[in-house]
């Protein structure tokens, strides 16, 4: 039988990234997972536990990728392909503590992109965001458009994105950017005051606590489902679609006033609504033009905003 085909997941036991390792183990691929487990978690790959297809190495990704994987690619051959999700992942914390979300996010691919290069990889596969855009005037946002980051996190994974296609072009390591929108769904941690939203008013209202709208709730974002996140993913994986740049949304926007009312409906009403401050750095309306998923990836967002909230209480 030949070599099950590598693919390294940095990042593998974070939200995004243990969903992602799930659905390759599921379609019979080594893994491996790369982590500093300062936000992943071991419980998130337990369903993998004692499988010889999965080696979860602790590393952090600002500086250890070469010496990680040097022993593993000795027992099992190459790696074949990279999914690049370690990041620091709050545009508020990049606002507070830009040179931290330089280093790691930016830094950090850098590293993964040098391996890449030196290692023959034939598949980089990053996790971009809709931060780069910026306050755009026109929505659905396309991948055309220009894009004006409004917070250093913005900048680093735009400035990723160049650093991918230099890395295309100049040393022919082939690359795929995807700009994910607001991802959601189960494992997602609501623990820290950074944690996505969707995260922290499910994990409030089933406790009847009151939600916090930072803003008068009118700002909007396209909430997009992990298991569709993924499905783009595994899409980009494959050979081709080089340099490409694709968004990952699902096209529709809710705001986020309206997002906390089905919440905390779904929840039975028992949590009130109150409001903060808006936050600085954050952009105001965010919707993805997705035709470029679904033409050059051929993926289209299948869960609903309420199938994937009732998945994600459950
Ligand atoms: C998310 C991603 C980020 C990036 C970006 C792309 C997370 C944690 N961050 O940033 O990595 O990809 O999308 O656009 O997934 N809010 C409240 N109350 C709360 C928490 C949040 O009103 O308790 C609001 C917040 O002010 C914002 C919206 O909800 O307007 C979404 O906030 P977020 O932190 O989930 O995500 P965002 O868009 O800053």
């Amino acid at each position: 039988m030949p070599p099950l085909p590598t693919v390294v997941v940095t990042g593998g036991a974070g939200f995004i990234g243990s969903h992602t390792v799930d659905r390759l183990m599921e379609t019979g691929h080594r893994v491996v997972v790369l982590d500093n487990f300062s936000t992943g978690k071991r419980s998130n790959l337990a369903r993998w536990a004692g499988d010889p297809a999965l080696d979860i190495v602790t590393c952090d990704i600002t500086n250890g990728i070469f010496a990680a994987l040097a022993p593993l690619t000795k027992l099992h051959g190459p790696v074949e392909r990279i999914v690049h999700l370690a990041a620091q992942v709050s545009v508020v914390h990049s606002v507070a503590n830009p040179h931290v979300d330089m280093t790691v996010n930016y830094g950090g691919t850098l590293h993964v992109l040098e391996y890449a290069r030196a290692h023959h990889v034939k598949k980089v596969v990053f996790a971009s965001s809709a931060a780069v855009y910026g306050d755009v005037t026109q929505l659905p946002v396309a991948e055309e458009t220009a894009c004006q980051p409004v917070s250093p996190y913005g900048i680093d994974k735009l400035a990723s994105e160049l650093a991918l296609d230099y890395y295309a072009n100049v040393h022919g390591v082939p690359t795929t950017a995807l700009r994910f929108f607001n991802v959601f769904g189960p494992r997602q941690d609501p623990s820290s005051p950074y944690s996505g939203v969707i995260s922290i008013f499910t994990d409030r209202a089933r406790a009847g606590k009151p939600l916090t709208i930072f803003g008068d709730g009118s700002q909007t974002r396209d909430f997009v489902f992990v298991g569709d996140v993924v499905r783009g993913i595994v899409a980009a994986l494959g050979d081709g679609n080089s340099r490409m740049i694709a968004n990952v949304g699902t096209g529709n926007e809710i705001s986020v006033g309206e997002l906390a009312r089905t919440i905390v409906d779904l929840c039975g009403g028992k949590s009130t609504l109150e409001h903060a401050p808006p936050r600085a750095g954050e952009i105001l309306k965010s919707r993805a033009r997705v035709d470029r998923l679904r033409d050059a990836l051929g993926v289209v967002a299948q869960t609903s905003l309420v199938d994937g909230l009732r998945a994600t209480l459950a």
